[in-house]
């Protein structure tokens, strides 16, 4: 067995060098992908269940577009999500914020992942997550910055562009660091806004889980389990 796993190792690492001058693999690693690798999930809002109370205002005057439902023109749809319009481009002048429940930032609730698809004008349209109203950026920052074209969105960094995640538009996952607001009560708001010409599909949310990498033992489950082990 020692000796398999040692072969497997050395494996490894001639391998390594092999794949990372991978043409195909390059691509991959520029795309912008970073989980939060969540082990525990205090608030799990997965949209193809329901809006979770999810609540659109428009920004800036402009147009509202965030809408809850089913959505099937884009690739790998998961069914039910929020989309700044569903089936279809959002429209010149969008500006409109969707909102999330109130909640409390913990130990135990801190970091927070979205699974998104972003199909949007390159810099002339665009999206970003504020806390409180202030603009947080995912680990890794933002793709962009947008011109001072968008409605609710201009000057500010955000997801833009019809190629953010690489050479085709895939779900991908952010995460944010809500450490500055522990203890706080907070509300995240999805900015969009797009300009006065071009359109495209938009910005899809699947998901919004907050938690923590670590795990939290649930000390009575421990206890029984414990038991079990000496039945
Ligand atoms: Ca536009
Ligand atoms: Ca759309």
């Amino acid at each position: 067995m020692r000796m398999l796993l040692l072969t497997l190792a050395l494996g490894g690492l001639l391998l390594a060098p092999a794949l990372a001058g991978d043409k195909e693999d390059d691509l991959a690693v520029d795309v912008t992908r970073v989980s939060c690798g969540l082990q525990s999930v205090m608030y799990d809002w997965d949209f193809n269940v329901s809006s979770h109370g999810f609540a659109a205002t428009t920004c800036g005057g402009g147009l509202s577009v965030w809408a809850w439902g089913a959505e099937s023109t884009i690739p790998d749809s998961p069914g039910n999500l929020w989309a700044t319009v569903l089936n279809g481009n959002y429209p010149n002048l969008a500006g409109d914020s969707l909102m999330s429940p109130t909640f409390t930032v913990t130990p135990d609730a801190y970091l927070l992942e979205i699974l998104n698809y972003v199909h949007i004008e390159s810099n002339y349209d665009g999206g970003n997550l504020k806390v409180n109203g202030q603009i947080i950026a995912p680990i890794g920052g933002y793709t962009h910055t947008m011109n001072t074209s968008p409605i609710c969105v201009a000057s500010q960094a955000g997801f833009s562009g019809n190629g953010y995640q690489g050479p085709s538009q895939v779900w991908l996952t952010q995460c944010f660091d809500l450490s500055a607001y522990m203890g706080q009560d907070v509300e995240l708001q999805f900015d969009f806004g797009s300009d006065s010409s071009v359109m495209y599909p938009g910005w899809y949310l699947a998901y919004v889980k907050i938690g923590t990498d670590t795990v939290i033992a649930n000390e009575d489950n421990t206890w029984t389990q414990i038991k079990g082990i000496f039945r």
